[in-house]
């Protein structure tokens, strides 16, 4: 039986990987060096700090700890400065009436991002009443494929591993669903989330009673 339904929040309920990535090209251009639209794809659902970490590895740079932190804070700052203008507009196709279908259905909730921004992005779509449980970049301590984000996650609605489905948009998050043994729906291009129980394009024209139908029994 699956009673609970696990989010991830950047490239499944909304697209900020657009603000990220403009946020990292001017930090990685006042570093001296650019960024690409292509490099971009590899910091998706990657934490901060390991963001910047490849960040200074494609530009060849190395940084001491005080300056690696003060880097992390001037990008975060230009990331809120994006962040702060946004509004529900931003919610990606379907997102918010398929997240209303599984609640009508019954089942529980969560929020399960790598993202330490989550509560200020969700306030700014205006969904942050809608989760049962928020579990975010602020509350774990490994990133994904580690499985933390979602276990907490189905231990705070206080549901089995088992019951569980994820929606991710990153291969590692992907994995990290699977390291937790939960139903794992991948939500982007079939080539690339391969691992995923099930994968579509993203959410618009379906509901949950037809992702749960489209699992495999074994899933
Ligand atoms: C998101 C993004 C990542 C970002 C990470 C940390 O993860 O996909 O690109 O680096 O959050 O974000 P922040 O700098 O806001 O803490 P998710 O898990 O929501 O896809
Ligand atoms: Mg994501």
């Amino acid at each position: 039986m699956k009673t609970a339904c696990i989010f991830d929040l950047d490239g499944v309920i909304v697209d900020t990987a657009k603000y990220h990535y403009l946020a990292w090209k001017r930090l990685a251009n006042s570093l001296g060096f650019d960024f690409t639209e292509h490099d971009n794809e590899k910091l998706k659902g990657v934490s901060r700090i390991e963001s910047l970490k490849l960040i200074l590895q494609l530009g060849g740079q190395q940084l001491s700890e005080a300056d690696f932190e003060a880097a992390l804070t001037r990008k975060n700052n230009w990331y809120l400065e994006y962040i702060n203008t946004i509004g529900p507009e931003e919610i990606l196709p379907g997102a918010f009436a398929f997240l209303q279908s599984a609640k009508q259905l019954g089942m529980k909730v969560a929020l399960g991002s790598a993202s330490k921004n989550a509560v200020l992005i969700l306030q700014r779509i205006g969904l942050l009443e809608q989760f049962d449980a928020i579990v975010d970049g602020n509350k774990v301590s490994k990133a994904k494929p580690d499985p933390e984000v979602f276990t907490k996650a189905a231990q705070e609605l206080g549901v089995d591993a088992r019951q569980c489905i994820v929606f991710e948009d990153a291969v590692a998050g992907v994995q990290a669903a699977l390291n937790a043994d939960m139903h794992v729906v991948g939500i982007g291009e079939a080539k690339v989330l391969h691992q995923a129980h099930v994968v579509l394009p993203n959410f618009s024209g379906t509901n949950i009673e037809q992702v749960v139908q489209s699992l495999p029994e074994s899933a």
